[in-house]
């Protein structure tokens, strides 16, 4: 089986890499901020954006899918459970709260910071965009105090998947009043194959 993963530096396509680096499997990467946008990258991704990945010449897009995918392609590297259990349905509802109750308005405050040029920008979103991030890390915040991985405690795909944004959260200043937040987020800053920014 060989896996390309197009791929851009510590943003989205970062979860994609550390689970292909947590599991050991082989990769080719093709690093390339320019081919956003191109022809060649939209035979990967519609969009043409990253990160894609190819496997055996397949095209899959989105970083929460190609994690989950690189994961259940390695049910030996335990960071998955198998499809039909309940730590399983946990895993999706995890992706699927992070991706849209908290990423889509980080997302949303980003584009309209430095993404869309400068005629586009509409700063009115940024305290509802903010309001609705804070409201899904109070959610987070109170699963956390119980545990300290998102799924059956222990670190798995969900982590690198949620971690992603949780940081992200962090770097825009939205954590300070979210204490298992913030415990959470180190916790995956401190993993030794983290690939996420620091700063
Ligand atoms: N939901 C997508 C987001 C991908 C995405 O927007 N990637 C950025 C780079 S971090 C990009 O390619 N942006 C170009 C664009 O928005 O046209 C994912 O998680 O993979």
């Amino acid at each position: 089986m060989s896996m390309t993963l197009y791929e851009f530096g510590p943003t989205r396509s970062s979860r994609a890499r550390w689970a292909l680096l947590e599991l050991g499997a082989e990769y080719e990467s093709i690093e390339d901020r320019a081919m956003i946008g191109s022809d060649e990258l939209k035979k990967v991704h519609p969009l043409g954006k990253l990160p894609a990945l190819l496997d055996d010449g397949r095209p899959l897009f989105e970083s929460a899918a190609i994690c989950t995918w690189i994961a259940d392609c390695h049910p030996e590297g335990g960071l998955i459970s198998p499809s039909g259990t309940w730590e399983r349905a946990q895993h999706d509802q995890w992706v699927a709260f992070t991706l849209s109750e908290l990423e889509a308005y980080l997302w949303s405050s980003a584009r309209n910071t430095f993404v869309y040029p400068e005629e586009k920008r509409i700063e009115a979103v940024f305290p509802q965009n903010a309001m609705e991030a804070k409201r899904a890390l109070g959610a987070l915040d109170a699963h956390l105090a119980d545990t300290e991985w998102l799924v059956a405690g222990k670190f798995s795909v969900t982590d690198i998947i949620t971690g992603f944004t949780v940081n992200w959260a962090r770097r825009t200043g939205l954590t300070g009043e979210f204490e298992n937040v913030q415990t959470y987020n180190q916790r995956i800053l401190d993993r030794p194959l983290c690939p996420f920014s620091k700063d």
